[in-house]
């Protein structure tokens, strides 16, 4: 372990000319003692390995749906706009950091791609496909607690969050259908929608569908989850029994 703060690698949308983040997201790291680093959509496998490199943790943040092809489906009805440079990149990335065995925290779209591409499906619009759904894109300001999950024992998850329920805000009308393999469920909505995954085999890999950085400030869970993702970006092996060291 190392007192030097870590370097977190944060995705962004490429849009009319612009790379956008939410500034939630910078200080949501930047207050759990990380160091934020912008990265726009690129091309470039050997900038994106160094990168990787140099890197300790990737935030794949939120933001527009999952083109359906990254998971084998068409395209439906009620499916919202699509930023394929800003999945290709993204996808590149995640493999990368995670055959690295390097942290990733991915938020609402990112626990969405994580999903896609370790070999899950999503449900492409949650109004059409579940109508007795519950509202999943609130109207309320951003860090209002709009829904409850349930957070599953024996999870990462509850480890971070210490609680079995949790109030969560809402932005997302698409979310996990077939889990993908090697990931469980560690949160759920009351209608069953998948609010959060992680995986089995890789030390931090961790997927919430709610918007922790916009609650950073106001909620224990939410900054619990960045001191968290923070906290395994700065060790550089794995720890404990069953991890490989290198
Ligand atoms: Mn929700």
């Amino acid at each position: 372990m190392t007192n030097k703060k870590p370097l977190i690698a944060v995705t962004t949308t490429n849009d009319k000319g612009h790379t956008f983040l939410h500034r939630d997201y910078s200080d949501a790291i930047l207050l759990a003692g990380g160091i934020p680093f912008v990265i726009p959509s690129m091309g470039d496998a050997d900038i994106e390995d160094e990168l990787v490199e140099a890197a300790d943790g990737l935030l794949l943040t939120g933001g527009e749906d999952i083109d359906p092809n990254l998971y084998g489906e068409e395209p439906a009805p009620g499916l919202g706009t699509l930023t394929p440079e800003r999945d290709a990149t993204e996808k590149r990335l995640l493999v990368k950091f995670m055959a690295a065995d390097k942290p990733v925290f991915a938020i609402c779209r990112g626990l969405q791609l994580l999903n896609a591409v370790a070999g899950g499906t999503l449900i492409q619009d949650i109004e059409r496909a579940l109508p007795n759904a519950l509202q999943h894109r609130q109207l309320a300001p951003r860090d209002h607690l709009s829904h409850q999950v349930e957070v599953e024992e024996g999870t990462l998850l509850m480890s971070i969050v210490r609680a079995s329920r949790v109030r969560v805000n809402t932005f997302h009308h698409q979310a996990v259908k077939q889990l993908a393999p090697g990931f469980r469920i560690n949160a759920t909505a009351v209608d069953g929608i998948v609010e959060g995954i992680e995986s089995l085999s890789q030390r931090f890999v961790l997927g919430v569908q709610w918007h922790p950085e916009n609650l950073a400030r106001t909620d224990a869970a939410a900054i619990r989850l960045f001191e968290a993702f923070v906290q395994a970006c700065r060790f550089k092996e794995s720890i404990g029994a069953g991890g490989h060291s290198r």
